[in-house]
Parts: C-alpha cells; sequence; structure tokens
C-alpha cells in the first residue's frame, strides 16, 4: 500500500464502514466520559473520589486505544487485535479494582482484588493466544478463557465478594448487584464476538456477526455503565 493509499483510507470512511464507524463514535464516547469522570471527580465526598478516577482512568485508557484502533483499521482494513488485548488487559484489571474499592469499607481485603485481576489476566491471555497465536486451536483457548470468566462471575455472585456486599447493604449492595449484572450481561458480548471472529464448532452460528462491532459495542456499554454505576452510587451515598 504506498502512502497515498493510506491517506485516502485514512480520511474516507465509507457509509458502511460500521467497524470503521464504532472506532470512531466509540473513541469519542470514551473522551467524552473521561472529561465528565475527571470533572465531576471533586465534588464528592474523599472516600468516593478514587473509585470516580478510576471510572475515569478506565475511559480514558479506552479512547487513546481506540484512536490507535480507528487509524489502524482506517489504514489496514483489519482488526487491530493487539491494541485491544493491551486496552483490555489495563482496563479490565481496573474494572476488578472498582469492585475491590466500593466494598473496601464493607471490610474487602486485597488478596479478594489480587484474585479476581489474576482471573481476569488469565481470562484475556488465553482469549489472545486463541484469537491471535493460535487461532487454529481458538475453541479451546476460547473454553479457557470463559471458566476464567465463569469463576469471576461467581465470585462477584456467590463467593466473598457478594457476602461483603449484602454486609455492606444500602447503596453499597444496590450498586455491586448492578456491577454484577454488568459483568454476567454486558460482559457475554465479549464471547459472542469471539465466536464471531474465530472458526471453531460454533462458526454457523455466529460466524456472520462482525466480531470488532460487537467488540465496540461491548467496550461502550461496559466502560462507560460501569463507571456510570459507580458515579451514581457516589451522589446516592453524598
Ligand atoms: C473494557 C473491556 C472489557 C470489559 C472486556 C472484557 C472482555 C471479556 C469479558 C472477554 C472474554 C472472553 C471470553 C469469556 C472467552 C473468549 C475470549 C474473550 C477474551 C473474548
Amino acid at each position: 500500500m504506498n502512502i497515498l493509499n493510506l491517506f485516502v483510507d485514512a480520511t474516507k470512511m465509507a457509509s458502511t464502514d460500521y467497524v470503521g464507524f464504532t472506532f470512531f463514535i466509540g473513541c469519542m464516547a470514551m473522551m467524552a466520559a473521561s472529561a465528565f469522570f475527571f470533572l465531576s471527580m471533586n465534588s464528592f465526598d474523599s472516600k468516593w473520589r478514587t473509585s470516580i478516577l478510576v471510572s475515569g482512568l478506565i475511559t480514558f485508557i479506552a479512547a487513546v486505544h481506540y484512536w490507535y484502533m480507528r487509524d489502524y483499521w482506517a489504514a489496514f482494513g483489519e482488526s487491530p487485535t493487539f491494541f485491544r488485548y493491551v486496552d483490555w488487559i489495563l482496563t479490565v484489571p481496573l474494572m476488578c479494582v472498582e469492585f475491590y474499592l466500593i466494598l473496601k469499607a464493607a471490610g474487602a481485603t486485597k488478596s479478594l482484588m489480587w484474585k479476581m485481576i489474576l482471573l481476569s489476566i488469565v481470562m484475556l491471555v488465553t482469549g489472545y493466544l486463541g484469537e491471535a497465536v493460535y487461532p487454529a486451536q481458538a475453541q479451546i483457548w476460547g473454553l479457557f478463557s470463559g471458566i476464567a470468566y465463569f469463576i469471576i462471575v461467581y465470585e462477584i455472585w456467590m463467593g466473598g465478594a457478594s457476602k461483603l456486599a449484602a454486609a455492606a447493604g444500602g447503596a453499597v449492595q444496590a450498586a455491586h448487584k448492578t456491577l454484577c449484572k454488568f459483568v454476567l450481561i454486558g460482559w457475554a458480548i465479549y464471547p459472542i464476538g469471539y465466536m464471531a471472529g474465530t472458526e471453531g464448532w460454533y462458526s454457523g452460528i455466529f460466524g456472520g456477526l462482525d466480531m470488532d462491532v460487537i467488540y465496540n459495542v461491548g467496550d461502550a456499554i461496559n466502560k462507560i455503565g460501569f463507571g456510570l454505576v459507580v458515579y451514581q452510587l457516589a451522589v446516592d451515598s453524598k
């Protein structure tokens, strides 16, 4: 591809380029959400500021990656898998930190936080191996990733984290419950994207869908939604 083509590809977007469009609008949405979280942060009690700061960091890290992914897609017309997973490996552990931060007052320990961070890293590394390194074995890597995902779901819905939330009660318990729903329903969007983008027994079911569009929609819902739940918690307990 010569430099002129690069220039043309990067500045002109076809009206049917849903991947390009969702990278573009995703980038904008993440930037706007970051401004919102950062600017509102100081209007809250100091005990919520770190949580709101982390909400803003999650969308800000995503905004920067979306900027690069949008460019990469425009230049090469290929999935920016590497940037995608670098984004996730920074932001998903931060989402685990959010659980810890809101449950800290109820007695959450660092070991709970590290357990969730570790599980999320296992989930993402195995997903990357299946998507980018060993695509012929995508099914088995996807299965390993799915197991780590289910342990996270178990931990927050039924394990130690859920008990702490019940003990905290009130607005904290309500926020915890909503975050749990994001992880169960919102995060389930990602394995669908994976099945759309890799080969396996599932290809007949999900093969017609576009992996990047699914991931982009998932990111907007989960990253901005998660942050807003934490924001709402800070408002409710002001
Ligand atoms: C902001 C980014 C988020 C919340 C990303 C979450 C990603 C996942 C929950 C990915 C999960 C996967 C599986 C459960 C199996 C197939 C491989 C993955 C990595 C797509």
